[in-house]
């Protein structure tokens, strides 16, 4: 855990009874272990399709994966905004992406190709699905997000984890972290104009991931 999310859930803890708050903390501490289990098998097998598509295609059809835990203040103000009690239990059985993978990658069509491998996978089962690239969002945002479950192996069971998965193109990746950082900067007033340019701008991203493609075609 790092030395943020420690602090904040400390701080989150602080107004608990004190022996309580120790037991939370190590039910939680080991409910995050498990997450990232689950996070370390999901990414092996993106890296396993990886490289057997970079065989077969003779380029990289994802470009990087990365991961992360959701933070305890993220969790605290989901379940808040829910109305749901905050409970360790309450935890798993109701956020979906504590666990969370996004799986870049070179071109639209190896999205579709690398998500369709990997929902074959017998171990797989897929919750949700939802098409932010057939259906983009109103502000412009594409991505294709899984919400799957995967089996971890623990010395003495087998418990069934839930990750969420965001695959995206690299152009729809550039577009996605500049917006969340400009939408999550305290110091900017989000205006309409802003909107309306982000729009643009996904829109750019998307015509560029069109041209790429077809340059892709054009090469084979
Ligand atoms: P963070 O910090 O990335 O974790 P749900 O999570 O299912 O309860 P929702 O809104 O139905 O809520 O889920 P959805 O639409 O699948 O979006 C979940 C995640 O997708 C977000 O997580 C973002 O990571 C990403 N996302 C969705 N819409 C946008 C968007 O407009 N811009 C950007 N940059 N990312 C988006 P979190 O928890 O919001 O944030």
């Amino acid at each position: 855990m790092e030395a943020v999310e420690r602090k904040e859930l400390e701080e989150l803890l602080s107004s608990v009874d004190l022996f309580k708050a120790r037991e939370y903390f190590s039910e939680f501490e080991k409910l995050m272990a498990y997450y990232r289990c689950a996070i370390m098998e999901i990414e092996t097998k993106f890296n396993v399709l990886n490289e057997e598509y970079s065989l077969l295609l003779d380029r990289n059809p994802i470009n990087s994966i990365k991961s992360r835990l959701k933070r305890p203040m993220s969790m605290k103000e989901k379940l808040e905004r829910r109305g749901i009690p905050l409970s360790v239990d309450s935890v798993e059985k109701n956020l979906n992406d504590v666990a969370g993978i996004r799986v870049i990658c070179s071109f639209t069509e190896d999205v579709y190709t690398i998500a369709e491998a990997f929902l074959k996978q017998d171990d797989i089962t897929l919750l949700e699905i939802k098409d932010y690239i057939a259906n983009p969002k109103p502000n412009g945002y594409r991505s294709l997000h899984l919400i799957v479950t995967v089996p971890i192996f623990l010395a003495k069971e087998k418990r069934m984890m839930k990750v969420e998965i965001q695959l995206r193109t690299i152009a729809m990746d550039f577009w996605a972290s500049l917006e969340h950082q400009l939408r999550y900067k305290k110091d900017i007033d989000f205006t309409s104009e802003m909107e309306a340019e982000l729009l643009e701008c996904a829109e750019i991203a998307s015509e560029l991931d069109k041209r790429m493609n077809k340059l892709r075609m054009k090469a084979i």
